[in-house]
């Protein structure tokens, strides 16, 4: 008896799940893992619940900054008809207040490398924002940049877009707060994280409002959302590894090199979902200075 089988999520993503609840959303991370833009036939145990609780210590941390939609964790507080999935959602589910969204992606980034790299080698800029010459993979930037995009058209893939579109979108005052807010939220959050051997090196953020009053959404700067690197080891000019998922990249790609590429993805072998998992769970421990406790843990 598995919810996602029972009920249909209104909207469904790569790895988390929306259910409406009419005046209030049910916001449920899973344990799917997606790398190279697939998602892979394996779970990582206790992924959706470690990001989770690091989503849960972000809205605290930077709860003076920005109001959340977090309305509550507490399986009590569970509409009827989702009281049967109680055991499974514990730990993993927010209900959130129904906001709406502004349909911009609110990337912040600290350092340069993926799709900002790429269009700074075609153009020295990102998002219109011209930059330093000599810059290389990975380089630290002195300010963290703001590059939003948007969902494109057609297909789903994000289309980055310049401020001056952001303001055509939302209206001036809008597109100002959220960037300030996307620079601001960033700005605490890699300070505390470096402070503790963890960079993030750029991150996105989802707003939307309720009134005038606009709130952070989604799950925030979470490895899923953000691309997280070991402080150890940092070195510019070469592709850094990723906290979380480099062991599944690694094997990934080592697999397609000798099997090649078919259509069907492969399992991961044991280990790797393991040393995964304990990558998540180390990362929270870093960041929160607590261990992570499995909601079953806690009954
Ligand atoms: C919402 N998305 C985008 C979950 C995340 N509080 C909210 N109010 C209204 N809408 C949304 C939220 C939130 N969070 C956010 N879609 C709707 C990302 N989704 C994709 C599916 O899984």
């Amino acid at each position: 008896m598995s919810l996602s089988d029972d009920i249909s999520p209104s909207a469904r993503g790569k790895v988390r799940d929306l259910y409406d609840l009419e005046d209030r959303l049910l916001f449920v991370a899973s344990d799917r893992i997606s790398a190279f833009d697939y998602v892979l036939p394996d779970t990582i145990p206790y992924k959706g619940e470690v990001l989770t609780q690091l989503s849960l210590f972000w809205f605290e941390q930077l709860g003076d900054l920005v109001h959340n939609h977090l309305i509550s964790t507490d399986t009590a507080e569970l509409p009827t008809a989702f009281k049967p999935y109680a055991s499974e959602l514990a730990g993993r589910f927010m209900l959130v207040r129904k906001a709406t969204m502004f349909p911009v992606e609110c990337i912040v980034r600290g350092y340069l490398t993926g799709s900002g790299l790429a269009h700074y080698r075609q153009n020295g800029t990102v998002c219109g924002i011209q930059l330093p010459q000599g810059l290389t993979e990975a380089s630290r930037l002195d300010e963290p940049l703001y590059t939003p995009s948007t969902k494109a058209a057609i297909g789903d893939h994000d289309e980055n877009i310049n401020f001056e579109q952001t303001i055509e979108m939302l209206g001036e005052k809008n597109a100002t707060a959220l960037r300030d807010l996307s620079v601001a939220l960033y700005t605490k959050a890699a300070a505390l994280a470096a402070d503790r051997g963890i960079i993030i090196a750029d991150t996105k953020f989802e707003f939307g409002h309720i009134g005038d009053q606009v709130i952070l959404a989604d799950e925030v700067l979470t490895p899923d959302s953000s691309r997280f690197w070991p402080a150890e080891g940092y070195r510019p000019g070469r592709t850094q590894p990723s906290f979380d998922k480099q062991f599944v990249r690694d094997w990934l790609a080592d697999y397609w090199q000798v099997n090649g590429k078919s259509s069907t993805l492969p399992h991961l072998p044991d280990d790797v979902i393991e040393k995964t998992s304990e990558k998540y769970r180390a990362a929270f421990k870093m960041l929160t200075g607590k261990r992570f406790v499995p909601a079953a843990d806690l009954l």
